[in-house]
Parts: structure tokens; C-alpha cells; sequence
């Protein structure tokens, strides 16, 4: 090469450091992470068991931005079975091939495998977090995600002194995946938590784990951005701190309008932000959390544990025999002050966050949440012949997972892995919170049945709670692919003529996951402008693993940038699952056995 071609070169060469450097300001940074799924004992409560954990810890590690950056994690698996990670709350505007859910956009990362997710923040901004979406193992495999605002850019409140992360855990005994995978297989009730904990710990309220208890340090005068995640697996969660107040600012990575509250309600899959100000006498203070049940009144012996964390001043003091406990902690059984809380939240709204609320509705759906019986003839379960199994539903319809993922299958256009007919409305209209609902009503069937939506369409969703099969209680439903507009909430049945009128269509929160109170409705509209397959379904796990799940496909745009991206070069192949599951014996995954180890991708 010779002189001129040479300074040719580095001439292009620097022109192309500056596109790039061009790009990186508007498109944000790039960030790398490895994360290293493998098995490690933890002994917590007296009982030392093996978990399956990102980087050695528990929650797993942080992943830090400023909004609008990029970021791949090569997900290591290192444990014994299959395993997908999802980016809670994350869009990732046309890329569903990271979105994560097992089956629904992936096959899972086989052991001794990897996958790098590239995860694409657009306009979210405060708290989210990432979980496992194979079977349960989100439990142990888990972290938060802290998304602060655009570089040289500031919070819409005054800037905090600090901050803190605060993660809500399950605790469970035994091997959790195999406990679920032979309650799935028998029909009857699925595992229940040990403990709930509080960043991995269940604090010093029960045995051998007060040393372990964790400890928030704080200097008296100083405000805090405390940013809270609810990883646990299935349950509502109040949580309070003694004798100090919480001003919510923000929720699932939108800002709200700030609320001061003596007590949060936070469901599974939630985040929220939370302003303390540390206005106490020096001290110690505990910040406790227990679970909001709301599943039959009559049942007393549900997880009726207490975990705390320490709030701790700095200072030369005398530290109190014992730490006080919130009084302002609602009671297991307080529907009342949860539905408090969760109607009180509001949307910032202003001019430099604005929202978007869709007023000119497309597409109108209609869906019942219900606990359901299915019958055990068809299906790869092993309750006696004639006899009915558990099972969760969505318009009477439990979702069962195909053999290869949705995504792929709809991409590729392979025909047999799912059906497009998801219904708008349920099969029959009956008192959906009546007291005796007949047992009839309560069969289900189990589908693999996808809502198609056209690029753009305006969608308005009203979640309906039934009290079929006794059933009735709370249902976090959560939307892979979008935040969403909570315009109304509502006790009882839906009544299409009158609540529409009570709509909020001026500051109504923007989350990606919100509770459907107990016998009562939820409404919700979103503008489908993010091409691709999406996972949505109750957060509560007991549910979604009993079938309380879909599918929307969002069909492309006209343009190449309204279009799904190019699948990555490299995805996991769909074998043969790793581990058993409740299946149509007739599905695909049967043809996929007979043909063992085809490669899919
Ligand atoms: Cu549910």
C-alpha cells in the first residue's frame, strides 16, 4: 500500500471513529456483562441448600445504564437443565429474539452453553430488574437493573444524596424445580415458599439468620432513592419502614407523580422507586415486608412469614436492645390497603415525560382470569384416569407451551406449533364474581393460542377476575414488549356502558405489570408499535405455570425500521426439552421426540 492509499485509510478509518462516536451520542453506550449460571449452597435458615445463581450471589449482580444504551450479557449455563433470562420491562423496540420467555421467543441455553442477549433500552428510565423464565427458576436467578437518566440529563425531583436497592425474595426448601415439576405432572398444588427475604435474607426475625440480616447504613439529614424490585415468585408484597415515610416517584421505569405513603404494595414483577429521607432520631429501624393474601379468606396456613432488613443511622450512639418494627405494615389479609395504595399512583406527565394514552381504540379484548379444572385425558399428566388437575386460564383457555418457541415458528412460517385464534371475549358472560359459580363452568382446555395484532393498532385490554372453582384473588399480568396505561380499576364485574366513563385518560400510570384486584377488573390500552411475539401473563408463577398466559404476535410495519430486526447468528437450538412438563400429548413437541435432536435454529 502506498503513502497516499495508506493516509486514505486512516483518514476513512478516523471518519469512521467519528460516525461512530456520532452514533454512540445518540444511541447511547455499550456495556458487557457475563453472567455465570451455576449451582452454589447457601445456608440460610438453619438449612444449607444448593441454588442455581448468576456470579456467585444472590440476588445476581446489577446492571447499571443511563437510558437509551445497549447492553450484551452472555448468559453462561453452567447448571444442570435448560434456562432463559428475561429483561423485565425492557421493550427492546423490534428485537423480541432477547426478550427471554422459554418457548415464546427462545428455546433455553442447554447446559454447558451460552447466549449473548443484546438488550436494547429505549425510553425507560428508573428501575427494572432481569429474571430467569425457565420453570422457577427466577427464585434464586435474579437481579436489578438501574436505568439513570439520559447523560446530562437529572431526575424530574430533587437529585438524592444516595441510593439503595432493595430486593424482595421467596425462599424455598428442596429442589424447587423437580418439587414443580412432579406437582405439574400429579395436578395437585404447586410448591410453596419457606421465607420471603429482603436482598437474599430473612432478616432476624426467624432462626439462625440474625447475623446475616442485611443492614442499610444511613447519615441523618441525607435523602435516599431507594429502588425496590418484587423478584418474589408468587405473592403481593406490602413493605414499610419504621417511623419513616416513602414518597413513590416512579414505577416499572416511568416516573409517577410523587405519593408519600407510610407502606408500599408491590407485586411480583414490579419496581418502584421510592424517596426516604433519613429525619429520625439515630437508631435502627427495621424495613419489613410480608405477603398480601388474598386468595381465600379462610385459609390461615399460607406463608405468614415477616422478613426484615435493618435500617441502621451512623453516629456514636447506644443502639437499642432491638430495632422497631413498622407499625404502618398492613395485615396479611388488608385488601383494603392494598387497593389503597395501587389507585393513588399516577403518571408524572410533564412536559419533559410525557405520556401517550391511546384514545382512539382498534382492537377491544375482553379476558377472563380464572382458576380452572382440566381434565387429565390428552395431556402428559399422571392424576388418574378421570380425574381433573389444577389449571389457570385466560378466556378459558390454558396456555400450554409448544416444542419450538412462537417466534421462531412465526418467523420461519413453521405451521402446527401454535393457532391464531385467541378469543376477545370469553366463551359465556355469567356473574364472573359470583359467590357457588357452578364446577361446569370451571373446565378448561389446554391451547396454544396467539392474539395477531396489525402494526399500530390502538389496543384496550380489560382484565376481568372470576371467582371460579372459590378462586377468586389478585392477578399481576405482565406484557413482555411494552409499558401500558392503567386507565381503570374497578371492584366487581365490568360493566362496559357506565365504567369506560370513569376512565383515566389524562395521568394514568405507565407500568408493564399491575394487579387485577380480587373480584374486580382492570383496564388497559397500549398503541402495538413494537413488532414481534410477546409473552403476557399473571406474575403470581402458580398461575402462569397452570396456563394464566399468551401470546400477541404484532405483525410488522410497512418499513424496514417498523420491521422485526434480523434474528442474531446464533440462537439456541430447540432439542428435545430438558426436563418434563404438562403438554398436549398430541402437540408438537411429540413430532419433535420422534425426530430427537433436530436443530431448529
Ligand atoms: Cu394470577
Amino acid at each position: 500500500m502506498n503513502f497516499k492509499n495508506k493516509e486514505l485509510v486512516v483518514e476513512f478509518l478516523g471518519f469512521l471513529f467519528l460516525v461512530a462516536q456520532c452514533l454512540c451520542m445518540v444511541e447511547g453506550e455499550i456495556h458487557f456483562y457475563d453472567f455465570v449460571l451455576r449451582e452454589k449452597n447457601f445456608t440460610k435458615m438453619c438449612n444449607t441448600e444448593s441454588m442455581l445463581v448468576a456470579n456467585g450471589s444472590l440476588p445476581g449482580p446489577v446492571i447499571q445504564v443511563h437510558k437509551g444504551d445497549t447492553v450484551y450479557v452472555n448468559v453462561h449455563n453452567e447448571g444442570d437443565y435448560g434456562v432463559t433470562v428475561h429483561w423485565h420491562g425492557i421493550m427492546q423496540p423490534r428485537n423480541p429474539w432477547s426478550d427471554g420467555p422459554e418457548y415464546i421467543t427462545q428455546c433455553p441455553i442447554e447446559p454447558g452453553s451460552n447466549f449473548t442477549y443484546e438488550i436494547i433500552f429505549s425510553t425507560e428510565e428508573g428501575t427494572l430488574w432481569w429474571h430467569a423464565h425457565s420453570d422457577w427458576t427466577r427464585a434464586s436467578v435474579h437481579g436489578a437493573i438501574i436505568i439513570l437518566p439520559t447523560r446530562g440529563s437529572t431526575y424530574p425531583f430533587p437529585k438524592p444524596d444516595e441510593e439503595e436497592i432493595v430486593v424482595l425474595g421467596s425462599l424455598y426448601s428442596g429442589n424447587l424445580n423437580a418439587m414443580l415439576d412432579a406437582d405439574i405432572r400429579t395436578g395437585t398444588d404447586l410448591p410453596h415458599s419457606i421465607a420471603y427475604t429482603i436482598n437474599g435474607e430473612p432478616g432476624d426475625l426467624c432462626d439462625c439468620s440474625k447475623e446475616t440480616t442485611y443492614r442499610w447504613m444511613v447519615d441523618q439529614g441525607k435523602t435516599y432513592l431507594l429502588r425496590v424490585v418484587n423478584a418474589v415468585v408468587a405473592a403481593d408484597i406490602f413493605f414499610a419502614i419504621s417511623q419513616h415515610n416513602l414518597t413513590v416517584v416512579g414505577m416499572d421505569g416511568h416516573y409517577t407523580k410523587p405519593i408519600t405513603t407510610s407502606y408500599i404494595t408491590i407485586s411480583p414483577g414490579q419496581t418502584m422507586d421510592l424517596l426516604l429521607t433519613a429525619n429520625q432520631s439515630l437508631g435502627q429501624y427495621y424495613m419489613a415486608a410480608r405477603q398480601f393474601w388474598s386468595q381465600s379468606i379462610q385459609v390461615s396456613d399460607f406463608n405468614q412469614f415477616n422478613t426484615t432488613a435493618i435500617l441502621q443511622y451512623r453516629g456514636n450512639y447506644t443502639i437499642p436492645s432491638s430495632p422497631s418494627f413498622p407499625k404502618t405494615l398492613p395485615l396479611y389479609k388488608d385488601v383494603q390497603s392494598a387497593l389503597k395504595f395501587t389507585t393513588r399512583l399516577r403518571s408524572l406527565a410533564s412536559k419533559e415525560h410525557p405520556i401517550n394514552v391511546p384514545l382512539n381504540i382498534t382492537t377491544k379484548m375482553f379476558i377472563t382470569l380464572s382458576m380452572n379444572d382440566l381434565e387429565c385425558r390428552n395431556t402428559t399428566c399422571t392424576a388418574k384416569e378421570g380425574e381433573n388437575i389444577l389449571a389457570a386460564g385466560l378466556n378459558n383457555i390454558s396456555w400450554s407451551n409448544p416444542g419450538i418457541d412462537i417466534l421462531l415458528a412465526y418467523y420461519r412460517n413453521i405451521s402446527g406449533v401454535y393457532t391464531t385464534d385467541f378469543p376477545d371475549n370469553p366463551p359465556s358472560f355469567f356473574n364472573f364474581t359470583g359467590e357457588d359459580l357452578p364446577t361446569s363452568i370451571a373446565l378448561t382446555e389446554l391451547g396454544t393460542k396467539v392474539k395477531v395484532l396489525n402494526y399500530n393498532e390502538a389496543v384496550e385490554v380489560v382484565f376481568q377476575g372470576t371467582n371460579l372453582m372459590a378462586g377468586a384473588g389478585i392477578h399481576p399480568m405482565h406484557l413482555h414488549g411494552y409499558s401500558f396505561y392503567v386507565v381503570g380499576i374497578g371492584l366487581g364485574n365490568f360493566e362496559n356502558e357506565t365504567d369506560p366513563k370513569g376512565f383515566n385518560l389524562v395521568d394514568p400510570p405507565e407500568v408493564n405489570t399491575f394487579e387485577v384486584p380480587k373480584n374486580g377488573w382492570l383496564a388497559l390500552r397500549f398503541i402495538a408499535n413494537n413488532p414481534g411475539v410477546w409473552f403476557w401473563h399473571c406474575h403470581l408463577d402458580r398461575h402462569m405455570t397452570w396456563g394464566m398466559a399468551g401470546v400477541f404476535i404484532v405483525k410488522n410495519g410497512d418499513t424496514v425500521e417498523t420491521s422485526i430486526r434480523q434474528p442474531p447468528a446464533y440462537l439456541p437450538s430447540c432439542r428435545v426439552p430438558t426436563r418434563p412438563r404438562l403438554q398436549m400429548s398430541d402437540g408438537f413437541e411429540g413430532k419433535a421426540n420422534e425426530s430427537s435432536f433436530i436443530l431448529l435454529h
